[in-house]
């Protein structure tokens, strides 16, 4: 089979987005209500901050914000997530960093499927942060033993899906009508299930260990959790959540509010309670599990290593000066800690780009293109900038958060929920279960910004700018 007749794995990644977004809202119809709310908050931004739009139609980012959106899963074996690995590959998608959530109390450790380079990203940005649970975590034998019985019985992906997996590694790639059935498969691994695999009892005691173990260990599948939209004004989206009957978590997660965002912010709302009947459950028992809840984010510029440690060094400062977990009493005063704190960190373009704090697309001017070589003497990238042949935007951040990841976590999991892990993050263990490596996001972004350069010097005719 030739190359030619091959699906395009951002489009079948793009196909699959949509094909989850649109269960997700059937399943979910508050998701759907999420979506409105954040795509008119969107026009009001384009209508009050012309520059805001101006920037998005620079990097054409404006054609990929409506379609925007991340989701989370969590698995339970190192087969599983491997297998995931394999799945999501098929749509061009890699596992990108590696996020240790025991410190928050979260007996898991995770990555994010995304595609890697900036040409996917444009045709589809879709993301899944993936979750692995940490059996080793559970202190009582007989439990964890249960769990791992439990886990080693179900099988969370069709045949059919595997066999076509097994069929693009094979020939390279998938044609377009194995491409859509693909989609429908992969589908299925993260429907909702409304029966469970064990006992009331047993739920209640996996329950009892942590809500999270509960939640993977119970049920056929790891359903989709949430999907995120992205807006352009979180605060907007938050203040008007419960006029349309949304309760928001208390604190925005991330940065505070800046006139040129950095990495990100979310919220989200509190996870549904929904019914569930349990293996050997009585006509007259019932039962529910809460899981599925709904998020919106807001991305701004990827930083560099020294940016994000300015940005972890704030962070710990303003959490510092609190004094406890952000939570509804304190979240005023954690707001103003964090506006305060971050005064430190510029918000100016041009200052964080020269003190290397974000990273950067740079752009050829009409201007600069005009020009061309004529003007000899400006060679260096400060001059072609000052002289306005080269324009820069930053790199939308497209990863995720570990501290923002947990407190997510957490206001789903409810405050009871605060558990003490003594273990160390072991991404080593992680990868091995993976089957491969996990990409290095940093090292993205600077490639990216390396390939913005040299477009520039080809279509500058300047010698390479990096
Ligand atoms: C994942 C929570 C993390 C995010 O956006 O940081 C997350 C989960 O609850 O499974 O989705
Ligand atoms: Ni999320």
């Amino acid at each position: 089979m030739s190359t030619a007749s091959f699906a395009n794995r951002d489009q079948i990644r793009a196909g699959f987005s949509r094909a989850m977004s649109h269960m997700y809202q059937q399943e979910v119809p508050l998701y759907g209500t999420l979506m409105e709310l954040v795509a008119e908050t969107n026009e009001g931004v384009f209508k009050h901050s012309p520059q805001v739009l101006d920037s998005l139609n620079k990097t054409g980012e404006i054609e990929r914000l409506d379609m925007e959106r991340h989701g989370a899963i969590r698995v339970g074996t190192p087969l599983e997530l491997a297998t995931l690995a394999r799945l999501f590959a098929v749509m061009g998608m890699q596992p990108v960093g590696y996020y240790d959530l025991t410190p928050a109390g979260v007996p898991v450790h995770s990555t994010a499927f995304r595609a890697v380079h900036e040409d996917s990203l444009q045709v589809s940005p879709f993301r899944v942060f993936t979750s692995l649970l940490r059996l080793e975590l559970i202190d009582n034998a007989a439990l964890r033993a249960f769990a791992e019985q439990v886990l080693a019985k179900r099988s969370i992906f069709t045949p059919r899906v595997l066999e076509l997996i097994e069929q693009s590694e094979r020939d390279g790639g998938l044609n377009q009508a194995d491409a859509d059935e693909f989609i429908e498969q992969a589908l299925e691994t993260f429907r909702w299930h409304n029966t469970a695999t064990v006992s009331l009892a047993e739920y209640q005691q996996l329950l009892a260990q942590h809500r999270l173990i509960a939640d993977v260990v119970a049920f056929r599948g790891p359903h989709i959790n949430h999907l995120t939209p992205r807006t352009l004004d979180i605060d907007t989206v938050q203040s008007n959540m419960p006029l349309r009957g949304i309760t928001p978590k208390a604190v925005v997660e991330g940065p505070p509010r800046r006139q040129h965002p950095i990495l990100l912010r979310q919220t989200s709302f509190k996870a549904l309670q929904e019914p569930i009947t349990f293996v050997g459950q009585g006509a007259n028992e019932s039962g529910s599990h809460s899981a599925r809840f709904g998020e919106i984010e807001q991305r701004g510029a990827a930083l560099t290593p020294k940016g994000r440690a300015l940005y972890d060094q704030l962070l710990n400062t303003a959490r510092e000066q609190l004094g406890e977990f952000p939570n509804e009493a304190n979240a005023v005063r954690y707001a103003e800690l964090l506006e305060a704190v971050f005064k430190d960190f510029p918000d100016d373009l041009q200052a964080m780009r020269q003190q290397g704090l974000a990273y950067f697309r740079y752009l050829p001017t009409d201007k600069g293109i005009a020009a061309r070589s004529s003007e000899l003497p400006l060679k260096d990238l400060e001059a072609l900038i000052e002289a306005g042949h080269i324009d820069f935007e930053p790199l939308v951040y497209e990863d995720f958060l570990p501290v923002s990841a947990a407190g997510i976590f957490q206001s789903n999991l409810g405050d009871d929920a605060q558990s003490h892990y003594n273990a160390s993050s072991n991404q080593q263990q992680f990868q091995h279960d993976l089957g491969r490596e996990t990409i290095n996001e940093l090292q993205l972004y600077a490639d990216t910004q390396r390939r913005s350069l040299l477009e520039c010097s080809n279509q500058l005719r300047v010698p390479p700018l990096v």
